[in-house]
Parts: C-alpha cells; sequence; structure tokens
C-alpha cells in the first residue's frame, strides 16, 4: 500500500479547515473510498495540519500564534520554529502514514513557508526552498489544493470568528504579499497545485474539491485496480 498527501492551502479564513472536513466527511461515504479499501490501496483517512499535527508541533504552535508572546518572534526563529514542526511531522506521522497505505489531508504545508515567511516576510526563498529540503526530507504534496480568495474577504471571516491570532494581526499588505506568493507558487507548480475558486459558496466549493480528488485519485489508482 502507498497513501498519498494532500495538502490545502491559502491565505486566512480562505475555508481549509471547513473544507477538510468535508472532504473528509465526503471520502469516508464515497464508493471510490470504500473501493480502495477493499481493494487494500489504501487503508485509512488521516486528517492532519501544520503547525500543530504532533505533540511537539502543538507546542510549537502555541509558540507561533499566540498573540500575548512576551518578546515578539523574530522572523527566522518563526520561520526555524515552522520548519522544527515541519520535520517532527514529516517523520512521526506523515511518512509512516503514506507507507502504511494512509489519505492524508493536510492543513498546510511547505507552500505556507514560501508564501508567508518567503513573500510576506521577504525572507530569502532560496534560503526557504532548501530549509524545507531539510524538514520534509524531500518529502513532497502529491497533490496541493489551493483555496484562492480575496484577502481582505477571508480577514473578515476570521474577524467574526473572534480575537486575531499572532498571524492573522499582521498588517493587510503582508497578507497581500502572501496572497501573491499563493499565485507564483501556483504558477510554477502547475502539476501538483491546482485552483479553487474559494469565494463561492461552502457548498460549491465543496463540489470543485470533490471534482478534483476523484480525478486525481482515479488517475493515482487506475479504475482497473478498484473493481471489487
Ligand atoms: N503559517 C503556517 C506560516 O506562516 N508558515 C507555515 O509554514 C505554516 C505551516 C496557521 C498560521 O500559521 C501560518 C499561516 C497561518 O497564519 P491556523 O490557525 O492553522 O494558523 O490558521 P489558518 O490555517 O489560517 O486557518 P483558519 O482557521 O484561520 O482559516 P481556514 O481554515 O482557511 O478557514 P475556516 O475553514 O476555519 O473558515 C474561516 C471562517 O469562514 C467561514 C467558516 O465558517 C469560518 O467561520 N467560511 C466561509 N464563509 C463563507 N463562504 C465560504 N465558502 C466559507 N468557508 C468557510
Amino acid at each position: 500500500m502507498q497513501g498519498k498527501l494532500i495538502v490545502f492551502e491559502g491565505v486566512e479564513g480562505c475555508g481549509k479547515t471547513t473544507q477538510i472536513q468535508r472532504s473528509y466527511t465526503w471520502l469516508l461515504h464515497s464508493p471510490l473510498f470504500a473501493a480502495l479499501q477493499a481493494n487494500e490501496v489504501v487503508n485509512q483517512l488521516v486528517v492532519t495540519r501544520e503547525p500543530g499535527g504532533t505533540a511537539l508541533g502543538q507546542t510549537v504552535r502555541q509558540w507561533l500564534l499566540n498573540p500575548t508572546v512576551q518578546s515578539p518572534l523574530h522572523d527566522r526563529a518563526e520561520l526555524l520554529l515552522f520548519a522544527a514542526d515541519r520535520a517532527q511531522h514529516v517523520e512521526e506521522l506523515l511518512k509512516p502514514q503514506l507507507a502504511s497505505g494512509g489519505l492524508i489531508l493536510c492543513d498546510r504545508y511547505t507552500d505556507s513557508t514560501v508564501a508567508y515567511q518567503g513573500y510576506g516576510r521577504r525572507l530569502n526563498l532560496d534560503l526557504i526552498d532548501q530549509l524545507n529540503q531539510v524538514a520534509t526530507n524531500g518529502l513532497e504534496s502529491d497533490l496541493t489544493i489551493w483555496l484562492d480568495l480575496d484577502v481582505a474577504v477571508g480577514l473578515n471571516r476570521t474577524k467574526r470568528r473572534g480575537a486575531a491570532d499572532r498571524m492573522e494581526a499582521i498588517d493587510l499588505s503582508f497578507h497581500q504579499r502572501v496572497q501573491h506568493g499563493f499565485t507564483e507558487l501556483a504558477r510554477a507548480h502547475p502539476h501538483r497545485i491546482v485552483r479553487v475558486d474559494a469565494s463561492l459558496s461552502e457548498a460549491e466549493v465543496s463540489q470543485q474539491i470533490q471534482s478534483i480528488l476523484e480525478q486525481w485519485l482515479t488517475r493515482w489508482y487506475p479504475p482497473l485496480s478498484l473493481t471489487s
């Protein structure tokens, strides 16, 4: 068995968490996933996130997102904390799950570091690529679903939820650079990044994602192997 890593990316409030939950429920009840399980192609669905997919990651997440930390976090320290979270996540959860046939739905991965710390913080993009290599040990996403949404709309959605976390509280121009980063990434990696219009209703966004998942799962696991 060999699983797949499916990542959801986008700016604040673009709907990743909502859509990962909807995708999980849909997949769990879909005949396609049932056939994959029956044929022992994949064995389970896993939902995880960065930062915070492991016990270490939970602690790192507090440091990264808590808006009331005593002293400001330096940009390079922030970058390294995201990388540490990822290195642990890859070794402790992602690689073992993929090796045992897990289909993983992951909230953010390497593209977030490029968009937020590279384009947003303006740290060196080559350095970030190298650091992503170190953190992942070469593990790329098999598919990245980019929920493309206007930054102001996304931030408004998160505001309705309550107090902003440390990253959400950064100024609008930072988040606009992050959005530009995702646009550039999608342009540079069309073989793995698929854009979804996240300005539509939750149900309409789900429809788009379901048809992408159907298409990619069928491509990865050809229909002949799915007849149960
Ligand atoms: N980060 C992360 C980095 O800087 N570098 C990195 O390398 C990594 C990995 C993570 C933060 O860390 C940064 C990025 C982030 O700033 P987080 O808490 O995980 O922090 O925050 P986000 O990933 O941004 O998650 P959010 O919960 O803020 O946003 P989501 O998950 O995109 O959105 P969601 O689903 O929670 O929806 C937000 C609100 O909008 C509504 C929902 O009901 C909810 O209220 N909504 C919709 N409303 C209208 N129409 C739709 N289609 C809607 N879909 C959802």
